[in-house]
Order: structure tokens, then sequence, then C-alpha cells
């Protein structure tokens, strides 16, 4: 059985068969949204409803077609965050409002009535600059800050709100019973009942609620450049759409997935960041049922004079005057989701940093990984057995190339029954842990959430008898074919499954795993074989009664959160877990790390991992990564070199291939490559230190380890569409090399006042702007910022705790003002005691008037660590030094020895031995 499933899901192929996903056509909410003509808005709103309290503002709008009121909510968040929530006012049943991915009912501020009469409403914000003006007929919304408007929504009329109604057979009785049984009464029967049913291929898919979508359209006034929205294999700055292609916020398994589609994969985060010179906003779409994005990036017309904001009849109908009009670009949005209600949040910025920030006040900021997780892993489908992984392992120590993680795929189980083991592969996992634990090493193994249909099975049994797997329509256990056979769903949306599924890795219950072990969610769309859009009907059933229709964007997003949660409380809640997962949603940055699923061995992934990571971190989750070399197929050795280049300097760095392709172990490519690549690994393994700084960062502060190069240089139009470089953190910027037998790059340098620096050869790079810079196969790109203080390990060991006392090195990197910043984040690397007795060190470095020092900048911090900074070099240093002296706390002093090469300006101060946890001045006396 096992076997033959396998054979017959010949996923093995290379290609995507588009034809098991839906094109928007195929789409029936989207259908029937695009039913609607612009201008002709048939929501109104009543002024005389309207309702103020505390929290926030209510009114009704009426659909005058349907006559159906709705309810809007306007609130107004701590934080420069408004939040508009439409639902019906009394539907049939409660509509899905999801749950979970907000870390708290976010706290209001009162909003007040400036001006209302039957027409428009005008309210007030705490920030006063700011305000809301509501138009009545057609209702509309605008967003205004300092008299211009930012955003507006429903200017295209394109409000869509399809309310719940009585299924057809209801209906039909009442039409008969009122009249005639007339052809006419007959064919709006036939209509209604294509509402409650959709067909796509052979799968029907019956709509218990029937037809519930939701839409709405937004102008962001100004704006050209629009960003986020992940999951897609697309460029960094969001394309035009059109009404055959949409971008589809919908969790799908697509092995080998097409590059420069829109059509969904495995993950979604339904934020959109829209950036211009001066001001960043986002709008962030709270709803986890299938959603489409059309965009429209268009120059409008506006008036200057703030009177053009009042957008009544009477303002409209008055003759304008040209000379006061100027053209603007504007991008229109339209979201477009199956189900649920309207909650959106307009995050107003202004800063990059500042939406970065709002968001994560809304869904949390990335967890702080262990430090183990930001070394190097590697993965194969599959490493075979237990002696496979022992040679893999060894392989590295012969050839000298460090990594932390082995990991463990699916065959690893005893008939792909999780959390279990291959007793003929794996006789003795507990053996196999304790070797890699004595190499200061881990393990990863994969835990799907499809369980096999077997009565002999401990886990299938509990969860049948308990009732915790996903049902069918027809209220029996949902049953797929997957991995192990016939299988049903675990239901993570339920509390109870997941507090029990979390359970499941105390390892009382997770026999052989041992604190080493950590756990990697693949196939949780969930992937379904054979099912539709390989997927699971949307007329299944979880906790609650709510339809597959409204949770299924959150299928992993709730795995990740169970397992990550089963991994804290294996260790009493002491250690930080580790948790890889394939399918996301906005909020799965609090539960570990993502990748971006099957990938091909071919240049053109490389080059679009790029903007799929870069989407990722603005959306929210900083820890993400491609694999390295790509999933499928055999990377030429050349690709798997640049592969390994770029992967060495991302968040997330995994190699990974799939089980028919050829071992692809570091060393299996010559000499010569085999030395370029531990030269890439290696110089990952020595800016650990900057990089775990950076995921402290991320998680207290929501700044993104990967930034896409405006983030950083947000007024600097020539970066907004940049994304064949990238910055990781504030200070390097690195270029990918992404083409084959390149000689040449071409590297573009912001800033007009800014000093870059080659991060390797420490020497100022000449010239402004676009770069060509020559390349070797050696190394990728990778250059300093002037003004940054980058710290790192003088020496690499065998894996990340082997590393724990080598001394630190730090590398500043002078602007034109002969000034340098930067931090160092250090804890133990794997507890939770950072958190909860402040066993933290956060140290700032600074260079200013010649005088480098080590300074605490969180007074919080317990954390003592006997490590010492032994080397600083400066870069950038025009002046020769005549004497350098150190002083240790204010006192001490002593002599510092050091050499000055004039030629690049490179002072490197040596055998410093200064302790990384005090303060400390290093004066540098210059000759006049
Ligand atoms: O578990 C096998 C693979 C895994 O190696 C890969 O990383 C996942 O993206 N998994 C998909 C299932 C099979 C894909 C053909």
């Amino acid at each position: 059985m096992e076997s033959s499933v396998e054979e017959e899901i010949s996923v093995e192929d290379e290609a995507v068969d588009k034809s098991s996903f839906k094109r928007c056509n195929q789409i029936d909410f989207y259908r029937r949204q695009k039913r609607l003509c612009p201008g002709k808005s048939s929501y109104r709103a009543f002024m005389d409803t309207v309702e103020l309290s505390n929290r926030s503002v209510k009114f009704q709008i009426i659909n005058e077609e349907c006559k159906v009121p709705l309810l809007v909510e306007l609130y107004e968040i701590e934080g420069n965050i408004f939040r508009l929530q439409v639902n019906e006012i009394a539907p049939l049943k409660p509509r899905y409002q999801v749950s979970d991915v907000l870390i708290k009912e976010p706290a209001s501020l009162r909003l007040t009535i400036l001006q209302k009469d039957a027409s428009e409403l005008v309210l007030a914000c705490s920030n006063e600059d700011q305000q809301l003006h509501i138009t009545a007929n057609p209702f509309q919304m605008q967003l205004v800050s300092k008299d211009e408007i930012v955003l507006s929504m429903n200017t295209n009329d394109l409000l869509y709100f399809e309310h719940l109604q009585h299924p057809p057979q209801i209906r039909k009785s009442t039409l008969q019973e009122k009249a005639d049984g007339s052809a006419d009464s007959f064919k709006g029967y036939q209509e209604d009942l294509g509402l409650w049913e959709d067909k796509f291929g052979s799968f029907l898919d019956i709509k218990a609620s029937g037809p519930s979508s939701v839409g709405l359209d937004f102008s962001l006034h100004g704006y050209e450049h629009v960003y986020g929205i992940p999951q897609h294999a697309e460029p960094l700055l969001l394309k035009n759409t059109s009404d055959d292609d949409v971008y589809r916020l919908y969790n799908l398994d697509v092995f080998g997935y097409k590059i420069h589609s829109k059509m969904g994969i495995y993950g979604s985060v339904p934020l959109l960041l829209a950036h211009k010179p001066g001001r960043t906003i986002a709008v962030f779409w709270l709803n986890s049922s299938e959603t489409l994005l059309e965009i429209a990036t268009k120059a409008a017309v506006e008036e200057q004079s703030s009177s053009a904001l009042f957008t009544s009849t009477a303002e409209l109908s008055r003759t304008p005057d040209l000379s006061k009009q100027r053209v603007l670009p504007q991008t229109d949005v339209r979201w477009m989701s199956e189900s649920g209600i309207i909650d959106t949040f307009i995050l107003m910025g202004p800063h990059p940093f500042d939406v970065f920030k709002q968001y994560a006040q809304l869904t949390g900021t990335q967890s702080l990984p262990p430090l183990f997780s930001l070394g190097y892993h590697q993965c194969r489908w599959n490493y075979e057995d237990e002696n496979d992984v022992k040679e893999v392992d060894a392989g590295f120590d012969k050839f000298n190339i460090p990594y932390d993680v082995i990991w463990l795929d699916i065959e690893h189980t005893d008939g792909k029954r999780y959390f279990t083991w291959d007793k003929k592969k794996f006789c003795n996992p507990d053996r196999m842990q304790k070797e890699l634990m004595k190499k200061k090493r881990k393990l990863v193994v994969i835990v799907d959430p499809h369980i096999k249909a077997d009565p002999q099975y401990a886990i299938y049994l509990q969860a049948k008898e308990k009732g915790y797997f996903v049902k069918d329509r027809t209220g029996r256990d949902f049953e797929g074919i997957c991995w192990p056979g016939l299988s049903s769903y675990l239901d993570f949306t339920s509390p109870d499954v997941r507090e029990w599924y979390a359970d499941q890795f105390a390892f009382k219950n997770y026999k052989d795993s041992s604190e080493i072990l950590f756990v990697w969610n693949d196939m949780n769309e969930p992937s379904v074989f054979r099912g539709i859009e390989l997927t699971m009907q949307k007329d299944a059933v979880h906790h609650g009664g709510w339809e597959h229709r409204e949770v299924h964007n959150l299928y992993g997003f709730y795995q990740q959160m169970a397992t990550a949660e089963g991994l804290i409380r294996r260790n009493g809640g002491l250690e930080r877990p580790f948790v890889l997962t394939r399918s996301f949603f906005a909020g799965s940055q609090r539960y570990g790390a993502v990748w971006t699923g099957d990938n091909k061995a071919d240049w053109s992934y490389l080059k679009i991992s790029i903007p799929m990571l870069l989407t990722i971190s603005v959306a929210g989750i900083s820890f993400c990564g491609a694999d390295v070399g790509g999933f499928i197929g055999n990377p030429d050795p050349e690709l798997l070199v640049r592969w390994y280049q770029v992967g060495a300097l991302q968040p997330f760095f995994r190699g990974h291939a799939n089980r028919n392709t050829r071992r692809r172990e570091p060393w299996l490519f010559g000499k010569e490559n085999t030395k370029i690549i531990r030269e890439a690994i290696k110089e990952r393994y020595s800016l650990l230190p900057y990089l775990y700084s950076l995921f402290y960062r991320v998680h207290i502060a929501a700044e993104p380890v990967m930034r896409p190069v405006w983030v950083e240089f947000p007024k600097e139009l020539k970066t907004f569409s940049i994304e064949d470089e990238y910055m990781l953190g504030n200070a390097l910027l690195v270029y990918p090399v992404t083409e084959p037998k390149a000689t040449t790059v071409s590297v573009f340098l912001p800033g007009s006042q800014e000093i870059w620096y080659d991060f390797r050869r420490f020497i100022q790079l000449e010239g402004q702007g676009t770069l060509k810079i020559p390349v070797t196969l050696n190394s990728i790109p990778v250059i300093q910022r002037g003004g940054t203080v980058i710290p790192l390990k003088t020496s690499v060991e065998k894996s990340t705790e082997w590393m724990a006392d080598v001394p630190y090195e730090l590398h500043a990197a002078l602007d034109y003002k002969e000034y340098a910043t930067g931090e160092l984040y250090l804890d133990d690397g794997h507890s939770f005691r950072y958190l909860h007795e402040k066993q933290f060190l956060l140290r700032k470095f600074t260079f200013h008037e010649n005088v480098f020092s080590s300074r605490c900048a969180d007074e919080n911090g317990q954390f003592h660590s006997k490590c010492v900074v032994e080397q600083i070099l400066i870069l950038g240093l025009k002046k020769q030094p005549s004497s350098v002296i150190a002083r240790i706390h204010d006192k001490k002093v002593k002599a510092v020895a050091f050499t000055y090469d004039a030629k690049s300006s490179v002072l490197t101060l040596k055998k410093l031995s200064l302790n990384v946890s005090i303060d400390w001045d290093i004066e540098i006396k210059v000759r006049s």
C-alpha cells in the first residue's frame, strides 16, 4: 500500500501541473465580485445611527439593493493604527472572525466627532494631524494626514458583502408558495443553487453558509510602490494585475512552483505595504479564507487645495480649478475574500520601521531562535539510516566545515507514522542522538499533520477516539491520501487538539526523542494528494463547526503553534524551541522559521529566492530561507557554490535535496568547490554574533533581519525596486551572484553621503551609485556601510556550541564624520533565561572622536560572559595613530598593540583581551 501511494503520486515530475490549480476565472467568488461595476456603489451610510464610545465609532450602512444592514466599526489604535470592521448586524449565524493571530485585543483610543450631518462625518484622531472623513452616499472613507488624503476606502465602489441567506431549499418552497412555479422562478432557484455549490473538475464543494464573500477597495494616494502579501514566486515590487491574473493568497502545495506567477503557494500573509519618499503605510487584511488581490497603479489627478478632501456632492459638482491640479501616482488595491468579515488595519507608519513595529504590535515579533538554528543545517530527503547520519556528520569534520544540524525526512519513521522510528534503519535513535550531542550538534525530524489511518497506531487511535480529526461535511473523520496512504488530519484549530498534540512531544510520549531533537512541519497547507487543488475540501468541518474554507490559511500556523508549544513544554518551559514550517500566516513569526518550499536547482530559482525572502521578511517573518542548491533537480557545481554563498548570508540556512537527486554534501564537488563552500559557511559562522544580534533586534523591535534596500534608504527612489541586492541588518549590503559565469556585477550603492567598504578587504569602495565590481567564483560581494560596527568571532569551530568562548573581533567602518556604532547581543543561546531572569547582555560600541567605546545598552541585562574582544578593525581612519591606550572602567590604562595601513586606511588593534561584558574605551592618539 505504502509504496503504491508513492508510485502513483508521481510528484517527482519536474513541472507543476497547472490544471490541478484554479485559474482566477474558476474561482466563483471572484467571478461574482467582478460583476460589480466601479462607480455604482450600492452602499449608503446612515449618519443618524452613529454611536461614539471610548473604544470606537459605530454606524450602519445599507446595501440599497438588498436592504441588508451592515455594522461599520472604526477604531483608532494606539501607535498610529486604524481598524475598520464590517459585519452583518443580524447574520443568520455568526460569521467567522480570525482569532489567535492578533496577540491581544488592540487597545483603542477615543475618536471624537468634528463634524456630522446627514451626508458626512468627520472624526478627529488622537494624533491631531489625522482625521477620518466618512461620506454617506455613496459610503466612502478617507484617512487624511496633514490635509493630504493618505488612503481612501470604497472610492472605486467595490465594497462587497454577501450576507448570509437561507439555503435554496427553503427559498424554493417560498418561491413555490408565492407564485406560479414559472420558468423565471425556477431559473432563479437554479442560480441560487449554483451559489451554494461549486464544482472544480470532479470535486464538489457544498457551501454550508452559501455565498459569503467580502471585498473592499483601497486607494493609496501618492503611492506607486507596493510590497508584501507573500507568498508568490514574484518580484519584490508588486505588479499591476489583470482580470485573469490576480495575486492569490491560498496556501497550496505546489511542487516546483512556477516562477513569475501570482498563484498561491505554501504560505500567506495578507499584509500589503506601500512606500513613497517620506511615508510608508500598510494595509493588513485579517481574513484567513481564500483571498485575492487586485493591484492597479496609475497617475491620478488631485487638487492641491485641502477642500478637495471633502467629496460631498456639492464639492464634486464644483468646477475644478485646473491650476491647482497636480498629477500624483496612486495605487488602487482591491481585496476579496471568500468568507468571514471585513477586518482590516491601516498602519500609518510613517517610517518603514514604524510600519514593522505597528504590524508586530498586532501580530507579535519574531521569536528569538536558539543560536544553533542560525548555524548551517544539512538536510536531504532522506538521510537513509543511522550510518548515513554518522557518515555525513563525520564528513563535516573531515572536510573541516562547520554545521549544527542534521535533518531526517519522512523515511525515518515507521511507515510515515510521525513520532515513531523505522527501527530497521534507525535501530538506536537514542545512541544516534547521543553521538550528535557529543559533537554539540542537533537533529531535526519531520512531523507532518496527516495521521496514518491505522488503528494500531497510537496517535491515530487516540486522536480518533477523542474526535480530534477534521470532519468531512457528513460528520465523519475527513480522510485523504498522503505519504502514509489513507490519512486523517488533526484539527489544529481546536485548543484541545493543540494541547494534546503539544503533549506528544513530551519525552515520555515521543519515544527516543531527546533535547537535541527539534521539529520540521511539512505538508501543512494542508497537502492532500488527490484532493481538490491538492488540499482539503473547503466543506470539511473544524472545531466549532467552522468550515475549512474559513480557516484554510491558518492550518499550518496552528500546527506550528502547537509544535512550538510542545517543544517548550517538554523542557518545563525553559528551552527555546526550533520549528520550521512550510505553511504560514500572519503571526507565524512567533513560532519559528519558514522556508520557500520545493524550489528547483535552477539559476532562475536562486534569483527569485531573493525577492521571495525579502517579501516574507517585510511581512514580519524574519526567520526565512530557501533550500540551498534547489530542492528539485541537480545543481551544477557553480550554481551550488553560488547558492551557498548567498544562503550563508540569509536568515535560515539549510541545504536540502529531493530524494531522486544525486548526493550533494558540500564536499562532493571537487577540492576547489569544497574550499569555496567551506569559506562561505565559515564566514556565516564568524558573522553569527552580528546575525544573532539582528535576531534580537527583530525579536524586541520588529526590525527585519534581511531587508530590502529601500527600507534603509527610504528617501532614495532608485532603491525602491532593487531586488538583486539586499541589506543584512543596517550594516551589510549583499549582492548575490545569480547568473552563471559572472565576471562582473553591477552593485548599486545608495546614499549620497555614505561610505561603503569591501567587507573582506576592508578598503573603501570608490565611486557612487552603480559600481561594476569584478567577481570570481570565490565569493559574492559583501559591503559594509560606513557608520556601523559589526561583531564577529575570531575563529570558527565545528558548530555554534563549540564557539561560545571564542573571542570577538569588531569591525568599525567609519562614515564621513569618522563615526561608527553597532550592537552586540549575548545570552546563553538556548534558554528563556534572557526573558525571565534577564540573563542577557546588550552592548553598544561606538567610535567617536577617535575613541572606541564599549557600553552597556540595556541596564536590565544580567548576563556575564568570560568572552573577550580580541581585535578591533577601524576602517577608513584617515590619520596615522601615534599611540593607542585602553581604559577599563575609566581607570586602568594599558597600551594597545596596533598596526596601521595607510594605503587602505585600516587600523588594527590587536591582542586586546577586553572582557565583552564590561565598559572600556580605547583612545587613539593621532599625529596632527
Ligand atoms: O518530506 C518530503 C518532502 C520534503 O523533503 C520537502 O522539503 C517538502 O517541501 N516534502 C515536501 C514532501 C514531498 C514533496 C515531493
